[in-house]
């Protein structure tokens, strides 16, 4: 690494804006020497007197109540400090953190006062850089900080802080040891010609193998639920014109975002907006009607819609109860994509207005789909139609769960490619291949695990990880 690691950098910790209080962070060997220069005890009876005595003053890990001054002594703000010894902090080095009272203004100051006297301007995530450089904390662990940071939802959140436990570096760990061991076999055989190596070893290596992979592509299908969980349920509502999909999108965002007339064909741009739906985050699109003709704009906007469609995980598909199912309606629906990772639920609307669908006709023009009924109007069936989406994300038909995995796209990446690698040395195998060479299948997939694990990764692809963090983490 080429940065200094062992100056002592400082940054607002806590997002800008008015907050409740704002905190400065030090790190490094100077913080508390930094910090003792600016800070300035106060209580209700004594009055303030300036910096820190003796050392006998400040304990490790308490709260200190007091003042920052500037270098002419006057007050900035009203503080609690805490001083955080080595090696027991978030960095591993020195720690201080200083809660003020927040708003733009005085963490300003405090900021530059603090840089003034020789700290550095953390760079974006240099504190959890310390963190990893000092073993504190493996990538994984340094990743979700980052997904941490980003996360939409509570159970984004949760999974993100399974993976700062070290949770999943401990199941990539427990991965690597067994490719580790299962190499070593392998070596031990390879020194044989083939038709030497005992069948049963051959099968040994085999399931051993297998079963790695199937490790392997879970913690892939958790990472998806992951994302879902991060980025949001990709949730677009579709339908022909005018039967109540913009009024369904501003229902569930709680405002009239998008412009709800009984004119067909209103709604030609593709709306975006996020919805937290009982703790699941959804990105909820809002279509234009899918419609033969339309001018030249309505089908820029269809083209959107058919897109979305295309690449959503949950697609809301509408029809109006009071009209009945239509060919427009089969038509649209029939050319829904087939996808197994995709789910479609149907909507009818318009209940307030009458129903003129019948139960068998459900089952006969949608087998293996319910129709849910609801009215965007009077709010009938759509506690309903919430729950059901709950409840496909809990069943983990689109994705969810208490263990999904938030990975980073790098980390993603990696672990396609260690599947690959897995199912080339499973392909080797079973073509009968000379056991060196489902070695060197083997090999790839750890040297990945440990590039996901950050134990072999070059130091400017580290550097690029860490600049997606946000200053002050
Ligand atoms: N009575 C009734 N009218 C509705 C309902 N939902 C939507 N509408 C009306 O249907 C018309 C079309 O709605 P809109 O949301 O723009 O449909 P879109 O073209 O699918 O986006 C508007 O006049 C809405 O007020 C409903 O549940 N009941
Ligand atoms: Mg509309």
């Amino acid at each position: 690494m080429s940065l200094p690691e062992h100056d002592t950098i400082v940054a607002v910790s806590t997002p800008p804006g008015q907050g409740g209080i704002g905190i400065i962070r030090l790190s490094g060997s100077r913080s508390f020497e930094l910090a003792r220069r600016v800070f300035v005890r106060g209580g209700k009876k004594t009055k303030p007197s300036r910096g820190l005595q003796k050392d006998e003053d400040l304990q490790p890990r308490r709260l200190y109540y007091g003042y920052i001054v500037d270098l002419e002594g006057k007050e900035i703000d009203e503080v609690l400090v805490s001083f955080m010894p080595a090696p027991h902090t978030y960095t591993r080095e020195d720690v201080v953190e200083i809660n003020a009272h927040g708003g733009p203004v005085p963490l300003a100051k405090i900021l530059k006062l603090l840089l003034q006297l020789g700290a550095r301007l953390a760079e974006a995530g240099e504190f959890t850089k310390r963190a990893f450089i000092h073993g504190r904390i493996d990538l994984v662990q340094a990743e979700s900080v980052l997904s941490l940071v980003n996360a939409r939802s509570e159970r984004g959140l949760y999974s993100s802080l399974q993976g700062l436990k070290g949770s999943l570096s401990r199941e990539m760990e427990k991965m690597a040891g067994e490719i580790f061991r299962l190499r070593a076999l392998i070596e031990a055989q390879a020194d044989f010609p083939l038709e030497d190596v005992a069948g049963e070893d051959y099968q040994e290596i085999w399931k051993r193998v297998e079963k790695i992979k199937d490790q392997a592509v879970l913690l892939q299908r958790r990472s998806a639920q992951g994302r879902i969980l991060q980025e949001g349920l990709k949730t677009v509502i579709a339908g022909k014109p005018n039967v109540g999909k913009s009024s369904l999108y501003n229902y569930l965002l709680n405002e009239d975002r998008a412009i709800v007339t009984p004119v067909p064909g209103t709604t030609r741009d593709l709306l975006t907006d996020y919805v937290n739906l009982k703790g699941i985050p959804l990105c909820l699109m809002d279509t234009a009607g899918l419609r033969a003709g339309g001018d030249a704009v309505e089908k820029i906007g269809m083209d959107y819609a058919r897109r979305a469609i295309a690449d959503a995980d949950l697609i809301l598909f509408m029809l109006d109860l009071s009209s009945g199912i239509d060919r427009e309606d089969l038509w649209i629906y029939s050319s829904l994509p087939e996808v197994s990772r995709q789910k479609v639920l149907i909507l009818g609307n318009k209940l307030d207005l009458g129903d003129k669908v019948a139960p068998a006709e459900v089952k006969k023009l949608f087998p293996g789909n319910k129709l849910i009924k609801i009215s965007v109007v009077t709010g009938e069936g759509m506690e309903t139609l919430e729950e059901e989406i709950v409840k496909i994300v809990n069943a983990g038909e689109v994705g969810g769960g208490e263990s999904a995995l938030v990975l980073s796209a790098r980390q993603a990446g990696l672990l396609e490619e260690i599947v690959g690698s897995l199912e080339d040395a499973l392909e080797a195998l079973a073509a009968g291949l000379p056991l060196d060479l489902v070695a060197v299948d083997l090999e790839n997939a750890y040297s990945k695990l440990q590039n996901l694990l950050g134990k072999e990764i070059p130091a400017d692809l580290l550097e690029e990880i860490f600049r997606n963090f946000c200053i002050g983490k």
